[in-house]
Parts: C-alpha cells; sequence; structure tokens
C-alpha cells in the first residue's frame, strides 16, 4: 500500500503563522506538516489528530525555534551590470540623486553597462545578488527590468531574472519597467519612446511570457503623470496588473494614479498626499515602503506612516536593491530599518515582508502559514518574532524550506 502519510513533520515550533487575531499569528508548542511542497498542517503540537510518525513519513523536532513563512522581497532592481560605488562618494561630498542623473551618471549609466553585458555575464553577476538575499531568508522575489530600456536590453534582463528564479528553485515575479529612464538616443524625442514601450516593447515581451506586472518611475527625473498613464492603459489592455515607483522625491500624484488603475502597490511615498492615502485606501492598493532608499539617500522627509496606518492601507516592505540608491542585500535589515526610520512595529515590518509583501505581488499561496500556502519556511535562531528586527545582522537564519524541501542549513 503506497504511503499517504504526510512528507514531513516539524514539531515543537514557535510558529509566527501572520494568521488569525493574535500577535504575529503566534503559536507555541507548534507542529506544521508538510506535503507535495505545501503546508498540510499548522496547529499546536497538542492538537495533533494523530501520533507524529503514524502522520509524517519523517519526523523532526525544532526544540523551540521560531519558525516564519519565507519572506517576500516584493520591489528589487538586481538584474543590472557595472558598479555605481562612485556615486555613493559623490553624495556623501554633496550631490544630489538628480544632480547625478542629471550629468549623465545614475540610471542611464547602469544602462550602458547592461547593454554591454551578455546574458551569462548578466546572470553570475545578479545571481550573487540573489544569493545574498536567499541566505537571509527570501524565497520569493520581484524583479525589475529596466536597465536595457531597448527591447533586446529589456529581453534579457527579464529572461536572466526567470533563470535566477529556476537557478535557485525561488519564486521570481517579474516586472517589466520600460519607462525608468528616458534612455539617451531618445532624448530629443520622448514621445516617440513611450509609443515605442507601450506599442512594441511591452506586447512583445507580454507575448514571450516574461512580463507577470508593469512599473514606471513616475518623477520629474523620470517620467510624467501623462506618460504613465499610456503605458498604464497598454497594460490594463493586455490584462497585466500595474504598479508605481510613486512620490519618491516629489508629489506628482502617482500614488492615485496607480490606484486608478487597481494597481497592485504604490512604492516608495515619502511624499504621498492624504488624496494619495484615500486613493489607495479605496482600491486596495498596497504601500510599499523602501527604507534603503532613504537611507542611502539620506532623505528625511518621512512617508506618512501614521495617516497609511489610520487609513487601513497595508503595508509592504521590501529591499529596492538596485546600483543606484539602495544597495542592500537583506530584507530582514530592511524590515528592521522600517521599524527604527520609519516607526513601524516589529509585527507591522514582519507582515510586510511576508502575508503584505505577498499581496503587493499578487500572490495568494505564499506569506503565511497556513494549510494550502507554498511550503517555504525559515527556521530562526530566535523565539520571539520581533527579534528578527531588533539583532543587526548576525547569522540568525537556521534553516531554508522552499517548497517543501530544505535548501539551507547555517
Ligand atoms: N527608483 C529607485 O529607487 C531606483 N529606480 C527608481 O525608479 C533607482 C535606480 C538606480 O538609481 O539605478
Ligand atoms: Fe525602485
Amino acid at each position: 500500500m503506497s504511503d499517504t502519510r504526510w512528507d514531513r513533520l516539524l514539531l515543537n515550533a514557535t510558529l509566527a503563522t501572520f494568521t488569525g487575531d493574535a500577535a504575529y499569528g503566534l503559536i507555541e508548542r507548534g507542529a506544521i506538516g508538510l506535503h507535495q511542497g505545501r503546508i498540510a498542517w499548522v496547529g499546536r503540537m497538542d492538537a495533533l489528530p494523530d501520533a507524529p510518525h503514524a502522520l509524517a513519513a519523517k519526523v523532526e523536532s525544532l526544540d523551540g525555534a521560531l519558525v516564519t513563512p519565507g519572506m517576500i522581497d516584493c520591489h528589487t532592481h538586481l538584474v543590472f551590470a557595472g558598479d555605481r560605488s562612485h556615486e555613493f562618494d559623490l553624495r556623501l561630498n554633496g550631490a544630489s540623486y538628480e544632480d547625478i542623473a542629471r550629468g549623465g551618471g545614475g540610471i542611464v549609466s547602469t544602462v550602458a553597462a547592461t547593454r554591454m553585458a551578455g546574458e551569462d555575464q548578466l546572470f553570475v553577476q545578479s545571481l550573487i545578488r540573489a544569493q545574498a538575499l536567499l541566505a537571509d531568508g527570501v524565497t520569493t522575489l520581484e524583479i525589475k527590468s529596466g536597465y536595457g530600456l531597448d527591447l533586446e536590453g529589456e529581453r534579457r534582463m527579464l529572461r536572466v531574472a526567470r533563470r535566477i528564479g529556476r537557478e535557485l528553485g525561488v519564486g521570481v515575479r517579474t516586472t517589466f519597467l520600460g519607462l525608468h529612464a528616458l534612455p539617451p538616443e531618445y532624448r530629443e524625442r520622448r514621445d516617440d519612446y513611450v509609443t515605442l514601450v507601450c506599442d512594441t516593447m511591452l506586447p512583445t515581451l507580454a507575448a514571450e511570457g516574461l512580463v507577470d506586472a508593469v512599473d514606471a518611475f513616475c518623477e520629474n527625473i523620470g517620467f510624467t503623470l501623462d506618460e504613465t498613464r499610456r503605458v498604464f492603459e497598454r497594460a490594463t489592455q493586455l490584462g497585466i496588473p500595474v504598479k508605481l515607483h510613486a512620490e519618491q522625491l516629489s508629489d506628482l500624484d502617482g500614488a492615485a494614479l496607480v490606484a486608478e488603475y487597481q494597481g497592485l502597490s504604490a512604492d516608495h511615498l515619502e511624499y504621498l498626499s492624504e488624496s494619495g492615502i484615500g486613493a489607495m485606501a479605496a482600491a486596495g492598493t498596497v504601500a510599499v515602503l523602501l527604507p534603503g532608499a532613504f537611507y542611502a539617500l539620506r532623505e528625511t522627509k518621512l512617508p506618512p506612516v501614521e495617516q497609511l496606518r489610520k487609513a487601513g492601507v497595508p503595508m509592504a516592505v521590501a529591499t529596492d536593491c538596485n546600483p543606484g540608491t539602495s544597495p542592500l542585500l537583506s530584507l530582514r535589515l530592511a524590515a528592521s530599518m522600517a521599524c527604527t526610520l520609519f516607526r513601524l512595529t516589529p509585527e507591522e515590518a514582519l507582515r510586510g515582508v511576508t502575508v503584505h509583501a505577498a499581496r503587493a505581488l499578487g500572490f495568494a499561496d505564499r506569506g503565511t502559514l497556513a494549510p494550502g500556502q507554498r511550503g517555504d519556511l525559515l527556521v530562526w535562531d530566535a523565539r520571539k518574532p520581533a527579534e528578527l528586527c531588533y539583532w543587526i545582522g548576525g547569522q540568525l537564519l537556521q534553516q531554508v524550506w522552499l517548497n517543501g524541501e530544505q535548501v539551507l542549513a547555517a
């Protein structure tokens, strides 16, 4: 007779499930069953329906260790070539991000390097960054294009993003960010570039199955509200969800625009207005907070966290990993910074890198510990969830489980 038991049963765990009403959805002396890549059972050990070995083929005790869902980094630009560390010096000497961008540095300098790189070279350089995120608990991540800015370059980035997912077994969502910066060859022809993005690049890449969502950099140094609307219209026609870099450096009302399109998320939001918050709340658009960029740019304007909280807008937290404004390779550190810099509670920050981050990517099958969810789990050298935000650095992560299989042990 075939074995109908679960593949695995983990016993004596402190489970931060992020379900139900308890703080962190905490279950002490908990157990979790895994079967065929999914979570089969979650609850208190004393509520298990049978003896452990009658329930699962393999049983192990975690000795009280904390277990959380795999963390989800819902905003990264980690596929790129080249190096921008000299901009760090420039900024420390007083140049602003806008100054550097206007002077030919910034995004377009990464575009030049990324266009030069072959697909394998881009893959090898970018894989290292994805591995670093995984090593601190990221089991699903979003990766944006936006450093190719022509059909071939954007395609290469998105293909590399998918390949990273296959190589590491992590979940990858790809976002097309054709409206990231105006490529130099279109300097006098803005409109033609937006047309190219809307009429050629987006539909072609979507047809190739490379686009899960569409984003734009709606900003004075990026693209206008009207240009952003054009790409959102096209995405909507193609049935692709949208999200937006909004209100990072100024208030252009981008959050209201993305909400109008029932967008998944509006990201950054330091300059978000009261009306933008209202629009996001009504549309169910997630606020993605990016403390790494706030920190690296030495921004002083805080995102309106208290008003977002009051309006009931879910807040996610992400690394924004990119070579210019957020060279950050730990989502757990981003959660810590969201507490220290933005005054999120540790529970809000941890919901922000799990359940709300899943929602910001349109995923319903991950981000909590519940039956039916993907078997993506983290086992930590910690007893209380707040420790994950409290410790700055250190090797807290003990085990990573992806799709029900243990892939990493400290
Ligand atoms: N906002 C950001 O924080 C990144 N892109 C964007 O639109 C920065 C990208 C870079 O500087 O390379
Ligand atoms: Fe970004």
